[in-house]
């Protein structure tokens, strides 16, 4: 007799199986694939870039074990489970796989309920969810037209990188057609960051942004960890004519405090959160006003069921979502995110890079891009599947992400 509450027995809802997808189509992606005794299955995107093998191996030797015989009807209870139960709290391997679990469990629970994500998780808020894509040239005159091919394109917000005279090489500048994939040797690519080259020249990239294509545009950049707190508080300001969406990771957030001092100097909103992986990360910055953007997403904030907590407590202080998105995060995340960022009453937007043509065959999924907005389609769960068969055509290649040092060799934050 099935018991009252997720369509499918108890029986049904048996988890028999899990295992782990490591697949390479263009870049390296971890997917976990649960079964259960009915024969419904979900996916969950384990991918953390340049660790790939890390996360698997926590979930092939520590979870999957610990997942046979239990009810996928039971998410919460799984959730605290492979959150308390591990000792060892958070981190982003931890989460990540927590993160893989939690969201192949809700996929389970739609489609047993017969619904799409965002209808579990209180039903749609919008139509579409607003993304902002990656414009990027190697001067500020490239990446200014760049700008102008996605507001062609029909994109209302996008990112802008420059390359920075002086400087061999920037973050979130391609040579190639294809999206920036910094990951891109076996062993972390050494690179030279200069903070006074940077802030002299990023005013200029936005001053032309701003000159070629009008104050509509919803313009954004991500500093990418590099400034002390008076440097971002500096920056901001310096920014502040050309009224910015977002200014995103100014300054490393282990200290939460430090986005005060940019908070006194600034009014350019301020995002952060990528490479947070709990509400422990974010808390202070959230409750005591200092960003308006909260970045962390599906992947590596412990999947649905924790990131929701981080969005509701967002919430009480009117902060909004800003989900992560760039391609290292698998089509299985940006699928769960948009159903989240669908519901979620207090949504800020979306990133939206874009997966090579062979990524999106090897996950075939139902959202599709409108007038500047991603939309989720009605399939039960979240809408994004994995072709096996071809995934197994593209191996695993080990790859790591650059590392940066100052002009005098110093480390530095990449
Ligand atoms: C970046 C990312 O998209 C962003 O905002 O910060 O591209 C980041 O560099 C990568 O996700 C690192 O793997
Ligand atoms: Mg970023």
């Amino acid at each position: 007799m099935a018991k009252a509450g997720v369509q499918g027995s108890t029986r049904d809802r048996e988890i028999t199986g899990a295992r782990v997808i490591v697949t390479c189509p263009g870049r390296n992606f971890v997917t976990l694939k649960i079964e259960t005794k009915g024969g419904v299955t979900g996916l969950g995107d384990a991918t953390l870039n340049g660790r790939e093998l890390a996360v698997a191996a926590y979930l092939t030797e520590h979870v999957i074990p610990n997942l046979i015989g239990r009810d996928a009807g039971r998410i919460e209870d799984i959730w605290q489970f492979l959150y308390r139960g591990a000792y060892w709290r958070r981190g982003p391997v931890t989460m990540s796989a927590i993160a893989a679990v939690d969201v192949a469990l809700w996929d389970i629970l739609g489609k047993m309920a017969g619904m799409p994500l965002y209808q579990l998780l209180g039903g749609r808020s919008r139509d579409g969810a607003l993304v902002y894509c990656h414009a990027n040239g190697d001067s500020i005159e490239q990446a200014s037209e760049a700008v102008g091919r996605y507001i062609e394109q029909g994109y209302l917000a996008v990112r802008a990188q420059s390359g920075v005279p002086g400087l061999a090489k920037t973050y979130g500048v391609t040579k190639s057609k294809l999206a920036y994939e910094p990951a891109e040797s076996e062993l972390p690519t050494e690179t030279v960051w200069s903070t006074p080259k940077y802030l002299r020249h990023t005013p200029k990239l936005f001053e032309r942004a701003r000159a070629d294509h009008g104050e509509e545009v919803l313009l954004l950049h991500d500093v990418h960890h590099r400034l002390t707190p008076i440097e971002a508080a500096r920056l901001a300001k310096d920014l502040e004519p050309y009224r910015l969406f977002w200014f995103e990771d100014s300054t490393p957030a282990e200290n939460q405090d430090a986005f005060k001092l940019i908070r006194q100097h600034s009014t350019t909103p301020l995002a952060v959160g990528e490479v947070f992986n709990s509400i422990w990360d974010c808390k202070g910055l959230i409750e005591n006003q200092l960003i308006d953007y909260i970045r962390t997403t599906i992947v590596h904030g412990g999947g649905i069921t924790h990131v929701r907590r981080i969005a509701d407590f967002a919430a009480l202080y009117g902060v909004r979502t800003g989900f992560h998105g760039a391609t290292d995060l698998s089509p299985v995340t940006m699928g769960a995110a948009l159903h989240f960022d669908t519901w979620v009453p207090n949504f800020g937007i979306q990133e939206y890079m874009h997966h090579t043509q062979e990524t999106l065959d090897v996950f075939p999924h139902d959202y599709a891009f409108r007038e500047g907005r991603l939309h989720v389609g009605d399939t039960p769960g979240h809408g994004v599947g994995i072709d096996e068969t071809l995934a197994a055509k593209f191996p695993y290649a080990p790859k790591q992400l650059p590392i940066a040092r100052l002009e005098d060799g110093a480390m530095w934050d990449w």
